[in-house]
């Protein structure tokens, strides 16, 4: 297996340059006929290689399958997945990723994984994850801003996932504050924010982004089926997971980068862009009561805004929001 790792990683280079079979022998301290062997597996999970007899080998594409080598070959960030850890199948991406953070892991960290036996969203809700259907991915970051401010990570994590979806599919999304991306007002995509910080310090976060791709509408367990979607029940087609990981990696890094330069701002304005019910009334169940209140936005710190009956503006930062159409069912 790590054999094979290397071989592709020194195919992986340069996909514009040949490397001959004597080269990858010497390299890898195995038979040139190992070599070709192990191009002959490759070939049968998908890898498309190229042989020439007087240059040696390259490869031309990767399979769809995801692996770490297959998600890193065509990613175009600086840091973000400099490491990657792929798993088939594992309980929860956040419990590697957590445990890679205390190790040490370093900042753009991303954990993925085909398949969550017990995936999880805020509140230790279920997070259903089907083997291969959709993204199921934490990324961790060791962020040098004040602990307080790490939930606009989310509003960010949000955006961008929005942002993906937009430019690169027929539907549109919208989000509801503070983590949901929704298609025809059903849910595609969850964020869990976990962070580990002191007073005034972040030691790390971790943004776990849950998306459905690939599910058709039986795939969708029953429990959720009034509320949930995926891509591909609203867009009639399939699309490469590998392909959005992409996306969703290259938009979330200039997202973060320009985040740390220029603020919060302008993830307000792209947030309010896609703000679900913004100017509408909503029903908000806090702690400590439920009430009903117009929803105005997003405050300059992210904060959920709400204006009351008596036209006084409330500022919330934890809190439920619901529509009536939800609230009477
Ligand atoms: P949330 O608490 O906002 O949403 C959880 C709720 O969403 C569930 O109670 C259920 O009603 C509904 N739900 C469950 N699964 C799905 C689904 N596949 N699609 C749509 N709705 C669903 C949202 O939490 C945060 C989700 C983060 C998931 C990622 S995946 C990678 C990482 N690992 C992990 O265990 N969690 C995160």
């Amino acid at each position: 297996e790590s054999t094979r790792n290397k071989l592709i990683d020194l195919l992986a280079k340069d996909k514009d340059t040949y490397i001959s079979g004597q080269m990858l022998s010497e390299h890898l301290g195995i038979s040139r006929s190992a070599v070709w062997k192990h191009m002959k597996n490759l070939e049968k999970d998908g890898y498309q290689i190229e042989g020439k007899s007087n240059k040696g080998y390259r490869i031309i594409s990767f399979p769809d399958k995801l692996s770490e080598n297959t998600i890193k070959w065509g990613l175009n960030t600086s840091w973000l997945g400099s490491k990657i850890i792929h798993k088939e199948s594992t309980p929860s991406t956040q419990v590697i990723a957590h445990q890679l953070a205390q190790e040490g892991s370093p900042h753009g960290t991303i954990v993925l994984a085909d398949e969550q036996t017990s995936g999880r969203g805020r509140l230790n809700r279920e997070w259903f994850s089907s083997k291969g259907k959709g993204i199921w991915m934490s990324i961790i970051l060791r962020p040098e801003i004040l602990p307080y401010l790490a939930p606009q990570l989310t509003l960010l994590t949000a955006t961008v996932l929005a942002e993906v979806v937009q430019k690169n599919t027929t539907v549109t999304p919208m989000i509801k504050w503070p983590n949901d991306i929704l298609i025809n007002k059903k849910k595609t995509a969850g964020i869990l924010t976990e962070m580990q910080a002191e007073q005034d310090q972040i030691q790390y976060v971790i943004i776990g982004i849950g998306m459905n791709i690939n599910q058709t509408k039986e795939d969708i367990p029953i429990e959720i089926q009034s509320k949930a979607t995926s891509l591909r029940v609203e867009s009639s087609e399939k699309h490469s997971i590998k392909q959005f990981i992409h996306l969703i990696l290259e938009e979330f890094e200039k997202a973060y980068d320009s985040y740390l330069i220029n603020g919060f701002p302008e993830v307000k304005k792209k947030w309010e862009r896609y703000g679900f019910k913004i100017g509408e009334s909503i029903s908000i169940t806090t702690l400590r009561d439920q009430f009903q209140a117009i929803f105005s936005g997003i405050a300059e710190d992210g904060a959920l805004l709400v204006k009351q009956k008596d036209g006084e503006i409330k500022k919330l930062y934890s809190a439920e929001i619901e529509w009536f159409k939800d609230v009477e069912e």
